[in-house]
């Protein structure tokens, strides 16, 4: 059995100074780094989106960032442009040891639909096809670190207890955006789902 550790959208644009920068989410580059020879499997997430993606506030006439609006799938808070595919935001953080990483999973490349979790789309359930690379390398036992707490992190966290495995956040390598209580919520989320939070 092996145990993956993954590391959630250590991006330039969640880091301070991108487009969607979460307070102190660079300082723990360096001690994601130092826990992934700790793990038989290292995989990295990197949100991915087509320029105006329906997630972005600027494509929805009138809305500024942190709106909330309905979409085909539920509620969907709207963002500043951030992770646009092949931008410098998109880019890993530039002291991130990506060299480590067995596999690459990249997500939010639907034009309509965000993708929070690394496991589905935002509908909960469009497949990204991490789950099944999971399974097929018999890894059972996952933990998460990275960006943001309250939303990729979260999502990803209660997709993969959802879907059987064993798994823990450490919450001190990873940092949140807290918008409208999504912090509060998304620890009592995890919480209940089963999730070990570190
Ligand atoms: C994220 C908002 C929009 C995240 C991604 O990585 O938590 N948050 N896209
Ligand atoms: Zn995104």
């Amino acid at each position: 059995m092996t145990d993956a550790l993954i590391v959630i959208d250590m991006q330039n644009d969640f880091c301070p100074g991108g487009a969607l920068g979460v307070t102190g989410g660079d300082v723990i580059v360096d001690d994601i780094n130092a826990r992934m020879s700790a793990f038989g499997a290292m995989i990295l997430t990197q949100d991915w989106h087509p320029a105006g993606h329906s997630s972005f506030a600027s494509s929805h006439p009138g809305a500024k960032p942190m709106d909330v609006t309905d979409m085909p799938y539920g509620p969907q808070v709207l963002w500043p442009d951030h992770c646009v595919q092949g931008s410098a935001g998109a880019r890993f953080h530039d002291q991130l040891d990506t060299d480590r990483a067995d596999m690459i999973i990249r997500k939010g490349y639907n034009p309509s639909i965000d993708s929070y979790s690394a496991f589905f789309e935002n509908d909960r359930e469009t497949p990204t096809g991490l789950h099944g690379y999971l399974q097929t390398r018999g890894i059972t036992a996952l933990t998460m670190v990275g960006l943001a707490l309250d939303f990729c992190v979260n999502f990803s966290a209660v997709d993969a207890a959802r879907l059987g495995y064993d798994v823990r956040v450490e919450t001190s390598l990873s940092r949140g955006i807290d918008v409208n209580g999504s912090m509060d919520a998304a620890l009592a989320g995890m919480r209940a789902a089963g999730v070990a939070l570190i």
